[in-house]
């Protein structure tokens, strides 16, 4: 730990609890109902961002947020070693840098896979990337890691690679990176201090050694460093992942982030701890928490408000996740299932679909920008946050029951932007609402004056109300930004009539049990 706290800290935060001992009283439905941030949320080109860099990212659903709400991305799970231990992990389920505890991914030989994602690629023609992230270190099973993009290269060249790595055996495999045609590449950095280190990493296993305390963490922190640099020098597009574990690492984060800003790291995703005792994880055992919602928020602010491009899209998705990042269709794909497929890998076909996806995104920024034009004028220091019930295409096109997790935006006189999203059990069982899940939910967006919905019912509209949050219907399935938009301008009016007097919300809670949810 290091530094001063320079944001919230979690006696600041106003308790949820009473409002949602409220809510859990009531018996619901009665069981009836790199720099240049903004280069990652545009469609164009942004003018401080070369060209080329663009053509990398426009259609990678993890590097551009604006492209996560139309590309999707597969991972295939080939790789199942490790070489090192971080205590937020427990072997029995994927790689935590990259996906949530709780969940396991099928595996897979590199033919498998490979037939897979032709599989995959001819169903779903807007999946553009490749991912391999687990289910342990890619680049400690180097052998089926590159055999695999080795295939994909050969088969469907227009998919682009990707890979995730703690970055142990980086700096000796960066040459077989560039040579596959691997463009893009996660290191999940904790620390940059191994005196911080020693707490996240118990040992690592380096040149036929395990290591131990301090000698591991830094053995990591001069491999990550170097590997990175290494990239950086080949042109090779980087993305930081870092786990934010209160007390541990929350604060240094904001050295790391300078760190790896500094050897050309792209982009950078702090990512939430998610520990439980049932993961069976040293944090998860010992009681260590996770951020909550604004925690993490005020986090990627200031690294942020020090010119570097922050992702806060990452769906912390698992090993051989499939689709567009907050849906899981890995069950339409499994090994028996694809073994039974037919494939026919169409490129053209997936070139017209792409350009009409193109056509949504120009219709979508249009609306913005035009939306955006009479915010002109507008000054004040009021933000508000909202939550959107989406199926993606940058829509409210989701009903409020059936959510898996609600995107969030903030609105100020500036215009607007993604800034997070929360997980959440379905409020709609089957029919009825699940009385048990509407704390949940409000918990998940408590920090939110708003949440829009294509649909919502009776009752659970009139618990958000209660609870201080706008259940919006009248944007539904219209474009989220310009809608967000049009309900601030709206808001700012009432304000400003003395119809409603504006109030910071409090804080919300980032869901910390196994995902069970399935969209
Ligand atoms: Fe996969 Fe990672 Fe590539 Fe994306 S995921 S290897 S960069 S294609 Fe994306 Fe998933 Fe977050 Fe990873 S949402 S866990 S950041
Ligand atoms: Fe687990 Fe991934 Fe850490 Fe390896 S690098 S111990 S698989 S979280």
């Amino acid at each position: 730990m290091q530094g001063e706290t320079a944001y919230i800290g979690i006696k600041e935060i106003k308790p949820l609890d009473r409002l949602l001992d409220k809510i859990a009283e009531h018996k619901g439905c009665g069981t009836s109902g790199g720099e240049g941030k903004s280069g990652c949320g545009s469609k164009s080109a942004p003018a401080d961002m070369p060209a080329h860099i663009w053509d990398k990212i426009k259609n990678h659903p993890c590097y551009s947020e604006e492209a996560h709400h139309h590309y999707a991305r597969m991972h295939v799970a080939v790789a199942p070693a490790c070489n090192i231990q971080c205590n937020y992990c427990n072997r029995k389920y994927d790689c935590a840098n990259e996906s949530r505890p709780g969940v396991v991914s099928e595996r897979l030989t590199p033919e498998q896979a490979s037939k897979k994602v032709l599989a995959v690629a001819s169903a779903i023609p807007q999946m553009t990337v490749l991912g391999i992230a687990g289910p342990g270190d890619p680049l400690a099973n180097p052998d089926k890691t590159f055999r695999t993009f080795e295939l994909i290269n050969k088969t469907a060249p227009d998919i682009k690679l990707c890979l995730s790595t703690n970055g142990l055996a980086l700096p000796g495999l960066v040459d077989r990176i560039s040579q596959y045609n691997i463009d893009h590449v996660t290191i999940t950095i904790n620390m940059v201090d191994p005196q911080v280190g020693q707490h996240i990493y118990p040992w690592i296993f380096w040149n036929h050694k395990r290591w131990t305390g301090i000698d591991a963490a830094t053995i990591l922190h001069e491999h990550q460093m170097e590997g990175l640099e290494m990239l950086t020098a080949r042109g090779i597009l980087t993305k930081i992942n870092s786990v934010m574990i209160p007390g541990i690492n929350d604060e240094h984060l904001l050295d790391v982030n300078r760190e790896v800003k500094k050897r050309g790291a792209f982009l950078h995703n702090i990512m939430p701890l998610i520990s439980a005792p049932e993961h069976g994880t040293v944090f998860g055992l010992n009681g260590q928490r996770g951020p909550t919602a604004q925690e993490l928020k005020a986090l990627q602010d200031q690294c942020e408000a020090g010119a570097m491009n922050m992702m806060r899209h990452c769906r912390q998705c698992r090993a051989d996740a499939v689709g567009l990042l907050g849906e899981d269709r890995s069950a339409e794909f499994t090994t028996e299932k694809v073994e039974q497929m037919e494939v026919e890998y169409d490129l053209d076909a997936r070139r017209a679909y792409q350009r009409r996806v193109e056509e949504q995104r120009d219709a979508k920024l249009a609306a913005k920008e035009q939306a955006l034009a009479g915010l002109d004028g507008e000054v004040g220091d009021i933000a508000i946050l909202v939550a959107v019930a989406t199926k993606g295409e940058g829509r409210i096109n989701e009903h409020f029951g059936h959510a898996s997790e609600f995107q969030i935006y903030e609105v100020t006189t500036a215009g607007s932007k993604f800034v997070g999203h929360r997980r959440v059990d379905h409020y709609c069982q089957g029919g009825y609402g699940d009385e048990d899940a509407l704390p949940n939910v409000v918990r998940a967006i408590n920090d939110c004056h708003a949440v829009f919905v294509a649909k919502i019912g009776g009752c659970p509209r009139d618990e958000l109300r209660e609870a201080g949050i706008d259940p919006v219907e009248d944007y539904a399935h219209e474009f989220i930004e310009e809608s967000a938009i049009a309900y601030f301008k709206e808001y700012l009016a009432r304000v400003k009539s003395g119809q409603i007097e504006h109030q910071a919300r409090g804080d919300a809670a980032i869901r910390q049990g196994a995902y069970i949810a399935a969209a």
